[in-house]
C-alpha cells in the first residue's frame, strides 16, 4: 500500500497537469465538447486505462472505468466527478473528484482487494453546462434520466448539442444504452471541494455532506426600445438595461434580506446589439437561485418574477421569464453519510456535515441510487475562481478518509 502523502503528492501531480488543458492560455476553461474539453477527457482515459481499469468514452462524452468483480450479477458502486469547468476556473472543481476517484480504485486493484461489488470510476462531461446553459449532460446519461429535447439547445456561436457530441466522435444513438439500470446501482461516492468557508473557518479538513439545495435556472429577457443616445430626451426612453440593472439590485436587496433561506445570482448580463451610442433596446439576464428548501425556493422564485413584472411595467419594458432547468433539494443517503462520518471520526477529526450550495452530479444520480458526498476543505472557500486552491495535508487526509469509507463499504457489502 503506496503511503499516504505519496498518493497525495500524485494526485496533486494529476491535478496540475491536466490544469494545463484548457481553451483559454491565460485561464482554466475546459467546456463540453471542444478540442480542450477533449484533450483532458483523453488524458483522464489514458489514467484509467493505465491504472487497468476497462476503459471507454461514452455517447455523451464520459470517461467510464469498470472494475469488475468476481461475484455473478453484483451491482455497481459509482465513484465519479466532472471534468468539464466553468470560464476561468479554478483547478480542483471536479477533477479533484475524479482524480482521487482513480486513486482509491488504483490501490484496490494494487492490494488486490476482493470487492463484493463492482466500481465503475466516471469522469463526467457537463456538470457545469456553460457552453449549452444545460447542466448534469453527463451524469443525466449514466442515470437514463437525459433529455432528447435538449440536442436542438444552441451554444454561443450557435452549434447544437448534437453536432457538437457528434463532432467528439460520440453517436447519439446510443445514449439511452449507456445508463447504468437503476437496479444495479449499489450506491455513488463523490469527493469534491466545498467551495464554501466553512471547513476553512472551523480548520476541518473535510466533512461529510447531508444534502445538496435546490436550484433554479432562468433567463430572462427585457424588452425595451433602441433610440439614438444623443437625440432621446432621458424621460422618453426604454432602456432595458436601466431596467436590467434595476431589477438586478433589487434582486440583491431580497437575497440578503432572506440570506438565511435562499442566495440569488444574476451572473450573466447580455446586451443585445450593444453600441456605445445606442440605447440598449435588449437585454438578456440569467438568474439562479437556490435554497436548501422547496418551498423557500418556489416562493423566492414567485416573489422575484413579480418583481421583476413590476419593474418593468413601471418603466414600460416587456419582459419574458424562461425557466432553464430545476432540481429539488437532494438528501444524501443516510446509511452512506453515517459511514462517511465514522470513516472520518477513524481519523481522530471532528466529523462535522455540511449542506451544499453548489449543485453536483450526485443530484441526478440520487433519483435512483443513494448517494454520499465529501467535501474538501479549500482555500477561503473560494471556487469558479483561479484562486481556487486545496492543501496537501488535506488531499493526504481526505485519502485516509476515502480508503476507511471503501473499507467500510466492503465490509458491509461482505457481510
Ligand atoms: O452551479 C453549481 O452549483 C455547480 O458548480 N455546477
Ligand atoms: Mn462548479
Ligand atoms: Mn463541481
Amino acid at each position: 500500500m503506496e503511503v499516504y502523502l505519496e498518493r497525495a503528492q500524485r494526485i496533486v501531480a494529476r491535478i496540475n497537469d491536466l490544469a494545463g488543458i484548457s481553451e483559454d492560455p491565460k485561464g482554466i476553461t475546459r467546456t463540453f465538447g471542444t478540442a480542450a474539453f477533449v484533450e483532458g477527457r483523453d488524458k483522464v482515459a489514458d489514467w484509467i486505462k493505465e491504472a487497468g481499469l476497462e476503459t471507454r468514452i461514452d455517447s455523451i462524452g464520459n470517461v467510464r472505468g469498470k472494475l469488475s468483480c468476481s461475484q455473478p450479477n453484483a451491482k455497481t458502486f459509482v465513484i465519479a466527478s466532472h471534468i468539464d469547468t466553468v470560464v476561468n476556473a479554478g483547478k480542483w472543481d471536479g477533477p479533484l473528484g475524479v482524480i482521487m476517484g482513480l486513486d482509491l480504485v488504483e490501490q484496490l486493484i494494487q492490494t488486490e482487494a476482493e470487492l463484493p461489488f463492482n466500481i465503475e470510476l466516471i469522469a463526467f462531461s457537463d456538470e457545469e453546462g456553460v457552453r449549452f446553459h444545460t447542466t448534469y449532460l453527463g451524469s443525466k446519461v449514466v442515470t437514463g434520466s437525459f433529455d432528447k429535447h435538449l440536442l436542438g439547445k444552441k451554444d454561443a456561436s450557435g452549434i447544437m448539442l448534437k453536432e457538437a457530441i457528434a463532432t467528439m466522435g460520440c453517436n447519439i444513438s446510443d445514449l439511452q444504452k449507456d445508463a447504468i439500470e437503476a437496479d444495479t446501482w449499489l450506491g455513488y461516492f463523490e469527493i469534491h471541494i466545498e467551495q464554501g468557508p466553512v471547513l476553512y473557518e472551523r480548520n476541518i479538513p473535510a466533512a461529510v455532506v447531508t444534502s445538496i439545495a435546490g436550484q433554479r435556472r432562468i433567463e430572462i429577457t427585457f424588452e425595451g426600445m433602441a433610440g439614438h443616445a444623443g437625440t432621446v430626451p432621458m424621460d422618453r426612453r426604454n432602456d432595458a438595461l436601466c431596467c436590467a440593472a434595476g431589477f438586478v439590485l433589487q434582486t440583491e436587496k431580497y437575497a440578503i434580506e432572506n440570506k438565511e433561506r435562499i442566495v440569488a445570482t444574476v451572473g450573466k448580463l447580455n446586451i443585445v446589439n450593444a453600441a456605445s451610442n445606442v440605447i440598449p433596446g435588449e437585454v438578456v439576464c440569467s438568474l439562479d437561485v437556490r435554497s436548501a428548501d422547496e418551498t423557500d425556493l418556489n416562493q423566492a422564485c414567485g416573489h422575484l418574477q413579480n418583481l421583476c413584472n413590476k419593474i418593468s411595467e413601471a418603466r414600460n419594458i416587456k419582459t419574458r421569464w424562461k425557466l432553464i432547468q430545476q432540481t429539488a433539494p437532494v438528501s444524501c443517503d443516510k446509511d452512506l453519510v453515517n459511514l462517511l462520518s465514522h470513516s472520518i471520526a477513524q481519523e481522530n477529526l471532528e466529523t462535522i456535515s455540511l449542506v451544499s450550495g453548489a449543485g453536483h452530479d450526485a443530484v441526478p444520480v440520487s433519483v435512483i441510487a443513494p448517494v454520499a458526498m465529501l467535501f474538501v476543505r479549500c482555500f477561503k472557500g473560494i471556487s469558479h475562481n483561479p484562486l481556487e486552491d486545496v492543501e496537501l495535508k488535506d488531499i493526504e487526509a481526505t485519502v485516509k478518509i476515502s480508503d476507511n469509507f471503501i473499507q467500510n463499504l466492503i465490509k458491509k457489502y461482505n457481510q
